[in-house]
């Protein structure tokens, strides 16, 4: 707000004043930020996990030049989640697997919707998942049984050792050792 006064050279000197009212526009000039690069989370596997992570960008502009929306850069396991784009909340998109992949590492923009948008350095965020107990032992057939009983070297450990007539390789490891000590 400005104030202006003029004033003549006359005597006696007559005035007048004005008040001006001056208003800035925002131009987009500054692009959104994280206030970290980077962050490391541990999610468990085969669970949908809703919000594991929020992402926060800041942006010093005013009005659309600093409303944000998140994406996920396009990528490896960027399939694997989703992204609020108004939160910037990360969920899991499926239940992962964690016998096929231990980690994921995935990159996160944010952009402001100024006129051009202007985009952030990107965001990384490692993902951890966790192992459950997901897996049974694999078990032996009877038919790979009957190989091993048609080894005369092996006749007595199956003998006595190869009950009931699945068992598991570890087992079948352990019985071989005990009987070797035979
Ligand atoms: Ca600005
Ligand atoms: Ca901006
Ligand atoms: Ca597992």
């Amino acid at each position: 707000m400005l104030c202006v006064r003029v004033e003549d050279g006359g005597s006696p000197k007559k005035h007048d004043e004005s008040t001006i009212m001056v208003h800035v526009d925002d131009v987009n000039d500054n692009a959104p930020y994280f206030n970290t690069t980077s962050a490391k989370v541990d999610i468990p596997e085969n669970t949908i996990v809703n919000s594991f992570y929020t992402v926060v960008a800041f942006d010093e502009d005013m009005g659309m030049n600093a409303h944000l929306e998140y994406e996920i850069a396009a990528g490896t396991g960027s399939d694997k989640f989703s992204i609020n784009s108004s939160t910037g909340s990360v969920s899991t998109a499926i239940k992962l697997d964690r016998e096929a992949a231990s980690s994921y590492t995935i990159t996160v923009y944010a952009k402001d919707k100024g006129s051009p948008s202007l985009k952030s350095q990107p965001f990384i965020l490692v993902v951890s998942v966790s192992d459950a107990n997901d897996n049974a032992h694999r078990l032996q057939s009877l038919t790979t049984m009957n190989r091993y009983q048609k080894d005369p070297v092996l006749e007595l450990k199956s003998s006595k050792c190869l009950q009931p007539i699945w068992i598991s390789e570890a087992m079948q490891r352990l019985c071989t050792a005990l009987v070797v000590e035979i």
